[in-house]
């Protein structure tokens, strides 16, 4: 029986030139633990030391803290997500140079305990946005949904930020008015709530007063001042990361354009190639996100996949459905606006050219079956996720063994 169970245990240890396989853990206060990963056939986990506030240095004792849990379980810490990058630095205001200090400092930490692959992102204030995190499907499973009329209503009516008017069609503030007119108070109150849902991995939303304070300050930061404030933090943070043997990725932004009157920078082809032009260095690279991409009609994923391989350091598989009003709900993992398995073919290819195991994780997932009576992060149940990983591996072997 030993020798079995020996036998058993060594297949899933990751193959050579196949993806990775990892979820994401938000630490000891996850519902989800570490087990349970580990059963949804998980070799590496992905997670981040979400009770240190951004800008702190994360010490190497608190690194070898959560990897040992880890490790605890047989699995590895494969990517850190997100090593957070401080407002300061993105406004290049304040202490952004103690921040990129402390940055750097991060990365040699986190290399030293050996754990080499670090996303963030550069979105100003808010990480992703949705207007309802309990979308309900035709099979009564629950997705993240981002109703573009609601968030309108939400800009002008409930935050009523100073001329967001401006930014939207005629056609939109009507849609936008009429859906107003017909939420109740509660509905209001939730859409507030879920536009408003913090940093990932907290549980504290922003307030509407903490957000229109924070826009303020950015009202003089446009996408150009923004792309210079990202590639000066590149310049100072990628030499260091290269020097540690640490791989950075950059998440796209999500949704990928401007909200909120909040430029953002991580969107389109366009923005990913000034960001890979900006060092040529394979430290830095891209998380791509096939979700967050996919959401727009002009980023062609498949396409990019093969354009940009080279720099993919880290991948969040996840389809969306969007239709001509810019709304979109969080698809099945293989069914939805992009199409999975040619971003697999041409994920597969990669790491036969190049040789190598990329990290990937099925991103968000629905609420389903037991799920659906717990509470777990927004996208982040446990069975949700397991069926789009599971989808994904046999899509991943099946290209494999035919190719
Ligand atoms: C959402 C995630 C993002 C992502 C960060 C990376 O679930 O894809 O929150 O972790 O933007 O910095």
């Amino acid at each position: 029986m030993d020798v079995l169970r020996k036998i058993y245990k060594q297949s899933i240890i990751k193959t050579m030139y196949s993806l990775e396989q990892t979820m994401r853990w938000y630490g000891p206060n996850d519902p989800v633990d570490l087990w349970h990963i580990r059963q949804a056939g998980c070799t590496g986990v992905v997670t981040a030391l979400h009770h240190i506030p951004v800008g702190d240095v994360w010490t190497v004792e608190e690194i070898m803290k959560r990897k040992q849990m880890i490790e605890a379980t047989g699995m590895q810490w494969s990517v850190i997500e997100s090593l957070p990058v401080h407002e300061d630095i993105k406004k290049r205001s304040g202490q952004f140079q103690l921040y990129i200090d402390n940055y750097k400092q991060s990365l040699r930490n986190v290399a030293s305990c050996g754990v080499y692959v670090v996303t963030y992102n550069f979105m100003p204030i808010l990480d992703w946005l949705r207007t309802d995190i309990e979308y309900e499907l035709p099979d009564k499973s629950r997705a993240l949904f981002f109703d573009r009329a609601a968030f309108v209503a939400f800009d002008m009516f409930l935050l009523q930020r100073p001329g967001a008017e401006k930014d939207y069609s005629e056609e939109e503030i009507t849609r936008a008015t009429e859906k107003f007119a017909q939420m109740s108070n509660e509905e209001k109150e939730r859409l507030k709530r879920n536009a408003l849902l913090g940093l990932p991995g907290s549980d504290d939303a922003f307030t509407v007063e903490q957000v229109k304070e924070a826009l303020a300050t950015y009202h003089h930061i446009d996408a150009a001042i923004l792309k210079q404030n990202l590639f000066s933090f590149l310049r100072e943070v990628i030499p260091v990361a290269e020097a540690v043997g640490v791989r950075m990725a950059i998440h796209p932004d999500d949704p990928p354009y401007p909200v909120l009157g909040l430029p953002r920078i991580v969107s389109t082809q366009k923005d990913l190639q000034d960001i890979v032009d900006c060092i040529h260095s394979k430290a830095n690279g891209l998380c791509f996100c096939t979700g967050s991409l996919g959401a727009r009609p002009d980023n062609d994923v498949v396409k990019m996949v093969e354009h940009f391989g080279e720099r993919i350091n880290f991948l969040h598989l996840r389809n969306t459905k969007r239709n001509a009003l810019g709304d979109f709900f969080e698809a099945d993992h293989l069914d939805g606006d992009t199409d999975m398995y040619g971003v697999m073919k041409k994920v597969v290819e990669l790491l036969r050219k190049e040789k190598r195991s990329i990290p990937m994780r099925p991103d968000h997932g629905h609420q389903m079956l037991d799920d659906l009576n717990k509470k777990t992060y927004p996208g982040y149940s446990a069975i949700g996720r397991l069926r789009g990983l599971a989808e994904l591996r046999g899509l991943e072997m099946g290209i494999a063994k035919s190719i």
